[in-house]
Order: structure tokens, then C-alpha cells, then sequence
């Protein structure tokens, strides 16, 4: 059991932790190994150049055909190209961090992982950190250990520029997970959602009645909600990181980031703002992340919203996190997700949120912390 996670500085998964603190020491450069590790004979290391849109295009290929799926495997991530751009064209990305694996005979793109910096505070403490994203092995390579070499890899690269602790989420379990969170899923589309099997009609309800229970409205109530824009860069950001203080896990934007984050992107982000008097005083955002529906002869996608940061000052968060859902609506969307993170928790339900069969756990990579319960995370991964 955890053969490979129980060589990695991370704490077990019955150790009880009480510290908040590093596990090992930073790394002195010449104790950093130089070289690549060693991969199967037949691979080869490949930097993915997203800007290169061949190369983009392998990767969105290799995740679509590869990446996540649900428990019983009905769907699939399909996370779209414009999409990979946002989430690993951040200011500060390196090359080197989207680090892909080719079959040296054909050329053809068989694995990847990514990294991307990130400043996150725990509990008390702020770092410089990574955010580990997109791990994905061929199908046709599976159980060969390639994911170790890959995290070790990546793990060097990143030690190759100072720093030594990540941040990442799966849907699996391994040691330790900081918090775990549950997927809650609000049907904007139920016909479809239903045809899809993603969600089941009540053997109770009528299709017709299930229509009606998730209808919305077709206008938001919040008055004077609005599309972010680069003018409201400066005080979104200064809300946001404001409000990130109550989470003992939270991501700490600079503005640079936070407007390459947060400026919307037709299909990918989506972000929402109020303004009173000339400042910014609430906030909506949700990203875009479709999943291909396998072995369905009416569908092939569900359009899934999934709710990102939202601050609510001047109205109830309730009625903000609604307005986010008759947004999505609007825009095509067949199912808002959220997890049960942040304030999210005690408005899901009276918004006919259902709670989904699916978890996320929190991990922390070298690094050693108390759990928290999942109102305490305020951080959330793409
Ligand atoms: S989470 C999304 C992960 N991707 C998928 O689920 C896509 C579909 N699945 C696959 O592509 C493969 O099944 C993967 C495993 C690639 C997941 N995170 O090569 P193997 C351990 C970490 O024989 P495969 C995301 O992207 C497993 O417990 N470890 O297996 C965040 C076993 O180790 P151990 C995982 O199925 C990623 C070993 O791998 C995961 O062919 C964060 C087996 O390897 C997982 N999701 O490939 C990565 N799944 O023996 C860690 C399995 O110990 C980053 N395993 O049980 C750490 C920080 C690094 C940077 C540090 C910087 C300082
Ligand atoms: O989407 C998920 N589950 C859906 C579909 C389940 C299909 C059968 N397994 C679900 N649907 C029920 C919705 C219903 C709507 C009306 C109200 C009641 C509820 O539950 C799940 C999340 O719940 N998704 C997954 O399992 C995908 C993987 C999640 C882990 C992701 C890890 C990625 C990490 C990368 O950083």
C-alpha cells in the first residue's frame, strides 16, 4: 500500500498532525539532481509549448481521450483548449512546467503533468508554492508506475526553482489529505441531465414537475450586477484577497494574477461584479468545464459552470450565488457544481443544490498541518 506516496514527505494517513510546518528542509541547488529521471525506455521528456497550437492541441486530445472520470465511468473532464491556456499561461509559468512524456517511436503524447506558482497561506504561514494540475497517463500505459516518475520529475523542476511545497486535489485518497470536500451539483438543464443519467428522475416526480422545481428566473435580482472589467481589476482584487483571510487555506492573488485570472474568457471564465459609490463590493466567478458524455446515443456533452470565488458584502450570499446560477442558465450551461467549501455549504441546499457521489481531497506536498472541516478551505483549483 502506497508503495511510491510512502517515500514522499508527506504525513501518513493515521498520523494525527498538530505543527503547522515544512516536513523536509528546503534544498541547497547542489543537492538538487540535474539530470531527468528515468522513464521506460520507449518515452521521452517533451515541454508541451501551449502556445504552439499543434501542441495544444495534443494535449487537449490527450486529456479528453485520458483524464478524469466519475466512479462509473459515464463521464469524462473535457477541459477545452482556450481553457488549458487560462489555467497554465499564468504570469510566472515556465516551460519546463508542462512537462509532457512522447512514445520516442511515434512521437505521440502519452503523459503530462503541470505546475504553476501560487503564494498560499496555511493557517498562519504564506509560502511560494505550486499548484499541481492535469496529471494524466494513456490509458494503454496504466499501472506501469509512469505517474511516480512523473511526480518525482516534476517535483525536481519545481525544487529547480526554490521551491518546495505544492498544493494539489484528487478524487483518490492518499496520504494525507488536508480537508475533504463534496461535490453538490444544481440542475440548470434536468431534461437533459436526466436523458444523460448524470441525475435521476424521482420515482416520485413527473418530468414536467422537475422542470418546474429548477426553473429560475430569467433576470438576476442583485441590482446593477455587472461583467467584471479592467477597471474593476484593482478593487475585485483587494475584496477578494480581503475575504480570503477568514480560510485557513486560501490561495494570496497578486493583481497581476488575479486580473489574468479573473478577466472573463467567453466559454472559460466567468466573472461578475457590484460596484457601489465607485467600489467594488461583491463578486461572482465560475469557470467552464464541460465533461463528454461516454456511451450516450442523444448526448456527448454536458455544459458543467463550477463556482470559483464569490464575495458577498452588500447583498445576501444567498441571493448572489442564485444570481450566479440564472447567469449560468442563460449562458447554456446544464448543471452549476460547487463544493461544499468557503460559505457555499450554508446556501447549497436551500438553492436545490443535491449532493453528488463525488469527493475532493486536499493535499499538501511537503508540508504538515491540523485537518480542516471543508468551510474552512478557501481554495479552489481548475
Ligand atoms: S489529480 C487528477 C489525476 N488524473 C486522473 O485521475 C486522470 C485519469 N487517471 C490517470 O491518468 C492515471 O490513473 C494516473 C495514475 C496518472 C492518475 N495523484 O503510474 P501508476 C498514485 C497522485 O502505476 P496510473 C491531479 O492532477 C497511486 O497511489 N498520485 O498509476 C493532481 C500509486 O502510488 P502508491 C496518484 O493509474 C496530481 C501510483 O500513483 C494519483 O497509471 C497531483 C501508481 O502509479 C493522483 N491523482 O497513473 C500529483 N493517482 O503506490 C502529486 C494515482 O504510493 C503532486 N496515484 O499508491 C505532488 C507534488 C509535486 C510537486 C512538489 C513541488 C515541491
Ligand atoms: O459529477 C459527479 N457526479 C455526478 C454524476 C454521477 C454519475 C454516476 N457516477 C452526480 N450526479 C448527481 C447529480 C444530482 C443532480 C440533482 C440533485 C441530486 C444530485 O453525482 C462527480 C462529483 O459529484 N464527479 C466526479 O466524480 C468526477 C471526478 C471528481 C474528482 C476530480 C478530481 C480532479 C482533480 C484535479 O485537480
Amino acid at each position: 500500500q502506497y508503495n511510491f506516496w510512502n517515500t514522499q514527505p508527506v504525513p501518513k494517513l493515521n498520523e494525527v498532525v498538530e505543527e503547522n510546518t515544512h516536513i523536509e528542509e528546503d534544498l541547497q541547488a547542489d543537492q538538487i539532481r540535474s539530470e531527468p529521471f528515468s522513464l521506460p525506455d520507449a518515452f521521452e521528456w517533451s515541454d508541451v509549448d501551449l502556445n504552439d497550437v499543434a501542441q495544444l492541441t495534443e494535449l487537449y486530445t490527450l486529456l479528453t481521450e485520458n483524464y478524469v472520470e466519475d466512479d462509473d465511468n459515464m463521464f469524462r473532464f473535457d477541459y477545452s483548449a482556450d481553457f488549458l491556456k487560462w489555467a497554465l499561461l499564468v504570469p510566472g509559468w515556465l516551460p519546463q512546467w508542462h512537462c509532457g512524456v512522447r512514445a520516442k517511436a511515434t512521437k505521440r503524447l502519452v503523459a503530462f503533468i503541470s505546475a504553476v506558482p501560487q503564494k498560499i497561506r496555511v493557517y498562519d504561514k504564506t509560502k511560494q508554492m505550486v499548484e499541481i494540475n492535469f496529471l494524466c497517463v494513456h490509458k494503454k500505459l496504466r499501472q506501469k508506475r509512469v505517474a511516480p516518475v512523473l511526480i518525482r520529475e516534476i517535483t525536481r523542476r519545481v525544487n529547480q526553482q526554490g521551491i518546495f511545497q505544492a498544493a494539489f486535489t484528487a478524487g483518490v485518497v492518499l496520504p494525507k489529505p488536508v480537508a475533504v470536500c463534496r461535490y453538490y451539483h444544481r440542475s440548470l438543464n434536468p431534461k437533459k441531465l436526466i436523458e444523460c443519467k448524470f441525475s435521476s428522475l424521482s420515482p416520485k416526480s413527473t418530468m414536467l414537475r422537475t422542470i418546474k422545481l429548477y426553473k429560475l428566473p430569467d433576470d438576476t435580482k442583485s441590482t446593477g450586477l455587472r461583467v467584471m472589467e479592467k477597471k474593476d481589476i484593482e478593487g475585485a482584487h483587494k475584496l477578494l484577497n480581503c475575504h480570503l483571510e477568514k480560510y485557513n487555506l486560501a490561495p494570496v492573488f497578486d493583481q497581476k494574477e488575479f486580473e489574468h485570472i479573473f478577466l472573463p474568457r467567453d466559454d472559460v471564465i466567468y466573472s461578475y461584479v457590484l460596484e457601489e459609490k465607485g467600489q467594488i463590493t461583491d463578486m461572482i466567478s465560475f469557470y467552464s468545464l464541460p465533461s463528454s458524455v461516454m456511451q450516450n446515443p442523444q448526448h456527448k456533452k454536458i455544459n458543467a459552470a463550477y463556482s470559483y470565488y464569490n464575495v458577498a458584502t452588500t447583498v445576501p450570499f444567498k441571493q448572489l450565488m442564485n444570481d450566479a446560477l440564472i447567469i449560468a442558465r442563460k449562458a447554456g450551461f446544464d448543471v452549476f457544481n460547487a463544493l461544499d467549501l468557503m460559505a457555499n455549504k450554508e446556501v447549497l441546499e436551500e438553492l436545490k443544490f443535491g449532493i453528488g457521489d463525488g469527493n475532493l481531497q486536499y493535499y499538501l506536498y511537503n508540508w504538515k498541518c491540523p485537518e480542516m472541516k471543508p468551510n474552512q478551505v478557501g481554495l479552489v483549483l481548475q
